[in-house]
């Protein structure tokens, strides 16, 4: 057996019932086999054995009363992964299938894609099996400062900074700011991520996966002499990356066609733009509703408990790009084919892994271009890493300031992965790419460290 297979067999045995991890383990592992050969000191140092083991699990109890007074206990995780590169770093998960599985995978995978931002910044995730659908604010915050009583000795800003992620949002990132400034008496901003302007955030932090992804995804287009001008796309979710991946199509003159939630997807062959975009953003962040309501009021159609790739599927809808931008595995490998069947020439990765193994297999076998998410989503976190260097030095950027240089780092990931790719044998494959040019960065930091 191949030491990749050997390592990637005992996260396996040693993981056992944890599939989203072991699946973002096989995919990353898979494509740095061309690494082993041109690297016996990785070898040596056993930096694929270590890399896919956590620097440690942080796993705790949160308590929390509703507003009638019952009493709810979630559970709260920290996975702090790799700080090689930097303080631990990456975002909060609150949704009800949060468990280790879920957090390693995603811990996993931003080791390697904060290493392509450029930026010094080692790999973490956390979270909590906690639902804020349909919660009070008043319950937010009480659930948010509860967690963040524990969290709160286990993060800093040269130790850990969390950041937002599915359910986690400004609203949030405030309360757990909030009780870690009362807890440690210092207005420590740099200790989370995601932060409004007024108390400490950056411009475009709250645009930077959307737009980062159709950054990413018109340099792929590029390309082939291609642009996003006139194109039909297809997005999934209608949360944070949703909303500015659409603006930001919108304004390279694509249009998008379908959006969707946990409750089914709307299909909007005019375009969600203009007074429909503002009504989509009101819907989501202030009232909290479901994207149905979209389709009673514009009068389009919606498709109860289907997500938006079952619906290509079953209606056949044509489009040139897909950005899904909902969650891990929404796009298995027969939307993955139907896509393929419809004109899809690019699939660029808003959520993370959103697409299963088969579906990746499906894109590469027909020539699509993929942009995988540590690629594609790297965006949020760069400008979250923006974030952190206006932290440090007291400042804040202008929003042109912060979305050139987003724009440069979106360009690199892509020049950078391309050049990879080659270099190890597998040009234009972008996800053999991106998985090695990050990790190469990793694995030398870890052996100049020595066995720690
Ligand atoms: P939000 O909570 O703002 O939005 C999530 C959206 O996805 C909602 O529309 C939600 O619907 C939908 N969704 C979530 N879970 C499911 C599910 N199990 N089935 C169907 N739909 C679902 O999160 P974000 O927009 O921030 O995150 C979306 C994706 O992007 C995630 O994969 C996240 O990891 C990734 N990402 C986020 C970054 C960020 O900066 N925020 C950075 C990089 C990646 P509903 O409201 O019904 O739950
Ligand atoms: O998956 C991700 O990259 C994020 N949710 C953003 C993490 C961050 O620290 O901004």
């Amino acid at each position: 057996m191949s030491l990749i297979k050997e390592v990637i067999a005992k996260v396996k045995e040693k993981n056992p019932a944890q599939p989203e991890f072991h699946q973002a383990v096989e995919e990353v592992l898979t494509t740095l086999e061309p690494t082993v050969d041109k690297h016996p000191e990785f070898v040596k140092a056993k930096i694929y054995e270590r890399i896919v083991e956590p620097d440690r699990q942080i796993i705790f109890r949160v308590p929390w009363e509703d507003d009638e007074g019952n009493v709810h206990v979630n559970r709260g995780m920290r996975i702090e992964f790799n700080n090689a590169l930097g303080p631990y770093k990456g975002g909060l998960r609150f949704h009800p299938t949060v468990y280790e599985g879920i957090i390693k995978f995603l811990g996993f995978e931003q080791i390697f894609k904060n290493s392509l931002t450029t930026l010094p910044m080692g790999g973490a995730k956390g979270g909590s099996d906690f639902d804020p659908k349909g919660k009070s604010d008043a319950e937010v915050m009480r659930f948010c400062y509860s967690f963040m009583r524990e969290l709160f000795r286990h993060v800093g800003p040269n130790t850990d900074v969390p950041a937002g992620d599915i359910g986690v949002g400004g609203r949030e990132i405030g309360y757990l700011l909030g009780m870690y400034k009362k807890l440690t008496n210092e207005h420590s901003g740099g200790v989370l991520t995601g932060k409004a302007y007024e108390w400490g955030g950056s411009l475009i932090r709250p645009e930077a996966t959307g737009y980062g992804n159709v950054y990413f995804a018109a340099e792929m287009l590029a390309t082939r002499g291609e642009t996003f001008s006139g194109k039909t796309v297809l997005v999934s979710g209608s949360g944070n990356v949703a909303q500015y991946t659409i603006q930001k199509i919108n304004q390279l003159g694509g249009k998008v066609i379908t959006i969707s939630d946990s409750s089914g997807t709307v299909v909007d062959m005019d375009g969600v733009k203009g007074e429909k975009w503002d009504f989509l953003m009101e819907l989501k962040n202030v009232k909290r509703g479901r994207v149905k309501e979209y389709a009673e009021k514009f009068g389009v159609d919606y498709y109860d408990g289907k997500s938006v790739w079952d619906v290509v599927k079953e209606q056949g809808i044509k489009a040139d790009v897909a950005l899904p931008s909902a969650t891990q595995n929404e796009i298995n490998g027969e939307h993955a084919q139907a896509l393929v069947n419809n004109g899809v020439i690019c699939v660029s990765e808003g959520a993370n892994m959103p697409s299963t193994l088969d579906a990746i297999n499906i894109y590469l076998e027909n020539n699509v271009l993929y942009g995988p998410a540590k690629a594609a989503n790297a965006g949020g976190v760069a400008v979250s890493g923006l974030e952190m260097s206006q932290n440090s030095l007291r400042l804040q950027w202008t929003r042109e300031e912060v979305d050139n240089k987003l724009h440069e780092i979106m360009k690199s990931i892509h020049k950078n992965s391309l050049a990879a790719a080659e270099a190890y044998g597998k040009p234009g494959n972008y996800l053999y790419g991106a998985n090695i040019a990050g990790f190469l960065k990793v694995a030398k930091a870890m052996l100049a460290y020595g066995i720690v």
